[in-house]
């Protein structure tokens, strides 16, 4: 483990909102670049820093269970590719009545560049048994957990973070998903789960199992805190559904809100992404009276990669002006007006209120 000098200068760039379990939103100049520099990289644990053997078990119901290293991992095809993550609790802060959780802002996300061995050729490997239908996996992290229990869950004096994954998923050669050992070109670093990690594009970032101590494939669908008691939309007035897919979602970063600009021509620039598809289009709106302009949009640079997009505006009147930013994506999802409020406050991707004055 990196001695804990190393691991304070590596967190003093962001907004902390806990310190122990370290919980910490990226800077907003962080969705500037297109990749998130490792420092400014949001930070999201449940439990402490853990130790890790640097060993990977993969068992349960397979023929040939194995115990995989690092190095056993770098010799095996490897994959890079720019991957946005984002809590499913990101936005939370906005609404009401607010959520219990970490009262996350809209800073929790972020886009690093994951390389790793994927994570179906090491199943196939192991070659899952023909009743195998889940995949878990099991974080070397632990400790005691707070929250409320699971039905039939009694001790919870010591919890793991453990989530699975449908068998059907991690076997698909098109999700592509990583058992990452290297961030932005650079051997994880223990907040982000060092010596590996699973990164699983497209999902709210609690799939994204760092720290990863053991894979097994299960007959039977996996129940635990972090997969069946947490990590559910609780709907009021409809059944509960799991978080998984990310949620289209368009971000203003340019003017930052509250700026002050001169009477005249203003760049609104902002990010947007969607675990369902490429997003398609984003719209402005000046007034929020319906008055919806496109903005351009970039194509995506990688299939997980958020995308830019600007809008030319002119800010002739002076006063206080309100900006809107819609995003719509390849799967027709399109941007709610109202925060979807679930009891866990999961999947905030209401449209984004900022404003600007112009003097
Ligand atoms: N082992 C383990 N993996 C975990 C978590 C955790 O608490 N323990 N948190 C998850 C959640 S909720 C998020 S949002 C992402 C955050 O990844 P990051 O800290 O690298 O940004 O990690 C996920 N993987
Ligand atoms: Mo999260």
């Amino acid at each position: 483990m990196a001695a804990v000098g190393n691991l304070e200068e590596a967190r003093s760039a962001l907004r902390m909102i806990a310190q122990e379990p370290f919980n910490a939103e990226a800077p907003p100049e962080a969705l500037n670049s297109e990749i998130t520099p490792t420092e400014l990289h949001y930070v999201r644990s449940n439990f402490a820093v853990p130790a890790h053997d640097g060993t990977l078990e993969v068992g349960g119901a397979v023929d040939n269970p194995t115990t995989l290293t690092l190095d056993d991992l770098r010799r095996m095809p490897a994959v890079e590719r720019a991957v946005t993550l984002e809590c499913a609790g990101n936005g939370r802060l906005a609404m009401r009545p607010l959520p219990i959780g970490e009262p996350w802002g809209d800073y929790a996300v972020s886009t690093a560049r994951w390389k790793g061995a994927l994570l179906h050729e090491i199943l196939q490997r192991a070659h899952p048994a023909a009743n195998g239908i889940e995949v878990r996996f099991e974080g070397a992290d632990h400790g005691p957990y707070h929250l409320k229990p699971v039905l039939g869950e009694s001790d919870r004096s010591d919890l793991t973070f453990v989530r699975s994954l449908a068998l059907a998923d991690a076997t698909d050669p098109a999700a592509e998903i990583l058992i990452a050992y290297e961030m932005n070109g650079q051997p994880l670093g223990p907040d982000h789960g060092a010596p590996f990690r699973l990164i699983v594009p497209h999902w709210f970032a609690v799939a994204s199992v760092k720290w990863l101590k053991r894979i097994d494939v299960l007959t039977e669908p996996y129940v635990g805190e972090f997969q069946t008691g947490h990590y559910i939309y609780e709907w009021a007035d409809r059944p509960h559904e799991p978080v998984t897919l990310m949620r289209v979602r368009a971000r203003i970063i340019d003017p930052a809100p509250g700026t002050t600009i001169s009477p005249g021509k203003c760049s609104v620039r902002g990010k947007a992404w969607s675990g369902t598809g490429p997003v398609t289009q984003v719209d402005v709106s000046l007034t929020g009276e319906g008055d919806w302009h496109p903005a351009e949009l970039e194509p995506p640079k990688g299939p997980y990669h958020w995308q830019d997009w600007s809008f030319e505006w002119e800010a002739a009147t002076v006063g206080r002006h309100s900006l809107r930013a819609r995003a719509t994506d390849a799967a027709g999802n399109v941007q709610p007006d109202v925060p979807p409020w679930n009891r866990l406050g999961y999947g905030n991707n209401a449209i984004e209120v900022s404003y600007v004055d112009v003097r």
